[in-house]
């Protein structure tokens, strides 16, 4: 009696506890929004003294190589209108991406009256970029840049696309590294030295950097993110997969992980770069993208006189009857969301 009085009581306490795991799955699980996936982060930059220092380029790329050879690729976001660059020379421009001391870059700003986002590279000592290659876009939307420096050639692309004007002859990025002494650092959205600040506005996203010249093929993958196993090539991969704290993590397992700053100084949450939902890869409430078109097209037939660019809102379909009519301009920021399907 005394040993099945024992064993209900054993029973009772396992029920109990397989009532509370229960509970805590069903916890767990309740979904705190209507998304139909988890948040893709991006990160926000606020234009005044927001910035990330990544690792040294010497550490990232595990040599000097970085001088002759890379790729970056990155999604961003810029905010508004740019502003007029610091010197006509966009390393004295809004700091995308680069390395600091400045050698090379992504840049945005207006230099000789044209609001662009600048792909350049220095090749000697003079800071005057050799090659810069000026790329329209279009401010609040996303767009896809992508930097390709390999065989003494500087590539630009555009959503994944090359087009033959945006190629220029450049050597190697200019260092004032040593071979005792290593000072130059990736940096993400912002150039900052005593006098001078040149801050991006805007988002950043999905950020690739490569130790080779990646070819145009890799380079239209830009639709979803990277999944493992990632090429040995892929030197760091920055997916704004952390959601909260000041610390960027490496999401391609190499360890290049950033610090975010407000200048020079350490960030103190919450101030610094901020977390912010990306909207790319179908995340966020609209769980994927319906095709939509950013339309400033060159129209075969005439449109209406009023036509402004628009984006079509999620869930409206294009209607057919126009549709056959656009002819997509690879110079203007037209542009066929493809479904994103985040993986
Ligand atoms: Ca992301
Ligand atoms: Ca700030």
């Amino acid at each position: 009696m005394k040993y099945k009085f024992s064993k209900n009581s054993n029973n009772f306490v396992y029920f109990f506890i397989f009532l509370c795991g229960l509970i805590i799955i069903g916890f767990v699980q309740v979904p705190n929004n209507s998304f139909a996936e988890p948040v893709n982060y991006g990160l926000g930059f606020d234009g005044i003294n927001d910035n990330v220092q990544l690792p040294l380029i010497y550490n990232v790329f595990g040599g000097d190589s970085w001088r002759n050879t890379k790729t970056i690729s990155l999604w961003i976001k810029p905010e508004g209108p740019g502003e007029e660059c610091g010197q006509p020379n966009p390393g004295h421009c809004q700091l995308i991406i680069g390395i600091i001391p400045r050698s090379w870059g992504i840049s945005r700003g207006i230099l000789n009256g044209e609001d662009r986002i600048w792909i350049w590279n220095i090749d000697d000592i003079n800071e005057k970029p050799d090659a810069m290659i000026p790329l329209i876009y279009e401010p609040d939307e996303w767009i896809h840049i992508a930097l390709v420096h390999d065989n003494n050639q500087l590539k630009a692309y555009r959503y994944g696309s090359h087009l033959p004007g945006d190629t220029r002859n450049s050597y190697a990025s200019v260092s004032v590294d040593t071979a005792g002494e290593k000072v130059s650092y990736l940096t993400l959205g912002g150039f900052f030295k005593q006098d001078e600040k040149y801050a991006f506005k805007g988002q950043i996203d999905e950020v690739r950097v490569y130790n080779i010249g990646l070819d145009a093929t890799a380079i239209s993958q830009i639709y979803q993110e990277l999944t493992p196993p990632f090429s040995p090539n892929l030197k760091a991969y920055y997916r704004m997969s952390d959601g909260d704290g000041s610390f960027l993590t490496d999401d391609s397992g190499q360890g290049n992980v950033g610090i975010f700053r407000e200048e020079l100084q350490t960030a103190v949450p919450p101030n610094g770069p901020q977390w912010v939902e990306s909207g790319l890869f179908g995340s966020g409430p609209t769980p994927t993208l319906p095709p939509t078109f950013t339309v400033t097209a060159t129209f075969t037939s005439t449109p209406s006189p009023t036509a402004t660019p628009t984006r079509l809102p999620p869930g409206f379909t294009p209607q057919p009857s126009i549709t056959p009519t656009r002819t997509l301009d690879p110079n203007t920021n037209n542009f066929l969301f493809l479904p994103m399907v985040r993986k």
